[in-house]
């Protein structure tokens, strides 16, 4: 499993989702004391979102991670105000968070066209410097990439996810029988008839305690966050990830998900999320699903058989249950439609709020107001 894992990370080694750089502003330059003239400001570094731009392509580039704006000019009798120093713009991707190393999230550039001011330059010498110019700020930033899809694959390892991208998309993931085969989020994309697209993200499985970044969860859990909505895949027969772990059931590994994705951030237990239900044409799948469908549902009366510490605060409430077989393709239609339709409804749902807040605002006092 070691040679394997060795092997595929040599195949996919090239993907990056962090880069760490160093940014600094120009520093200032110096003021004339004796004509009262004004040293320029330093550069600023700037952020800029670009399509297409890739981390990868930024640390090939720019090997050594250092962006340093120009210094502003001295003041001098030809030019008493002294020229700003030349600004550092750096190209990036769309869907970055800017993070400093201790883990402060300092800004986002979600589209293209984003910019960001990371680094000001330094105060050019003046009268209230003594014409002494300030230096640049300095710092260490991360660019934290999280991809942007509409529909989000969340499951344990081998339930059939990336199986699962490849019928309902045109990706092409690799499929295997062996846990952690993705290691490396992957984007597909389901084209309906009428042209509408939805962008379904594959996450490299998840394993319990992965809130805890067991299995280097949290490198995947935080592509989790931006989808619009999760989509839970799991194996009706249930999960055992070697022979010295545990059998889960089906239930115990949708109530176990859950549980990891509250435990590393709240906020997620209150995104939208439909259950598909893998590996239906395994034999006794119907007794399973139902068996799954009955606890779901009288989920207060089976949470006790559970131990606690496996137990969400809240149960996940699933907006379809589509049982379903990537192998044979049964089902992946039903799942298809399902998921333009909560995608739909969940944006008309915002329009609604969002012209109820306009009219709100527009007529403060009026009660009446839905
Ligand atoms: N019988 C059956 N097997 C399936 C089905 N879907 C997937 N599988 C098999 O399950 C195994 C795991 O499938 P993957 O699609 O690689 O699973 P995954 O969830 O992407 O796994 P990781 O990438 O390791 O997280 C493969 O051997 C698939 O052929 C299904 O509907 N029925
Ligand atoms: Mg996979």
């Amino acid at each position: 499993m070691v040679w394997l894992s060795r092997a595929l990370l040599r195949k996919y080694g090239t993907f990056m989702d962090d880069l760490r750089i160093y940014v600094r502003g120009g520093p200032g330059g110096m003021g004339h004391p004796r004509l009262g003239g004004e040293g320029g400001n330093g550069g600023d570094v700037w952020l800029i979102a670009q399509k297409r731009m890739t981390l990868k392509r930024i640390k090939d580039k720019y090997p050594v991670r250092r962006f340093i704006a120009g210094p502003g000019a001295n003041s001098s009798i030809g030019e008493l105000k002294g020229a700003k120093g030349k600004d550092c713009e750096v190209c990036v991707p769309p869907g970055i968070s800017v993070i400093t190393d201790d883990k402060r999230v300092l800004g986002e550039l979600n589209k293209p066209g984003d910019r960001m001011l990371v680094a000001k330059g330094g105060i050019g010498g003046c009268l209230a410097t003594n014409f002494f110019p300030t230096k640049g700020q300095k710092y260490i930033i991360h660019l934290d990439l999280k991809l942007v899809a509409d529909v989000g694959l969340v499951g344990f390892p081998n339930a059939g996810k990336s199986s699962l991208l490849s019928v309902i998309s045109q990706a092409k993931p690799q499929v295997a029988d062996f846990p952690f085969t993705t290691i490396q989020p992957e984007l597909g994309v389901i084209k309906y008839a009428d042209w509408k697209k939805v962008t379904v993200a594959d996450l490299p499985g998840l394993i319990e305690g992965a809130h805890a970044n067991k299995g280097r969860g949290h490198k995947f859990l935080k592509h989790v966050e931006r989808t619009r909505q999760l989509l839970f895949v799991v194996d009706v027969s249930g999960f055992q990830l070697s022979p010295k772990d545990p059998f889960r059931t089906a239930f115990e590994t949708v109530v176990i998900l859950t549980k990891e994705l509250e435990l590393y951030k709240e906020e997620l237990r209150n995104k939208s999320a439909v259950l598909a239900v893998n590996k239906m044409d395994l034999p006794n799948a119907q007794e399973k699903l139902h068996e799954l469908i009955e606890q779901l549902q009288r989920f207060e009366d089976y949470k006790y058989s559970l131990p606690r510490d496996m137990v969400p605060d809240f149960a996940i409430k699933f907006r379809e249950i589509i049982p379903l077989s990537a192998c044979t393709g049964e089902g992946t239609e039903d799942l298809i439609e399902c998921l333009r339709k909560v995608i739909e409804d969940d944006a008309e749902e915002k329009m609604e709020d969002f012209h109820r807040k306009q009219l709100r605002a527009l007529h403060p006092s009026d009660t009446r107001a839905p």
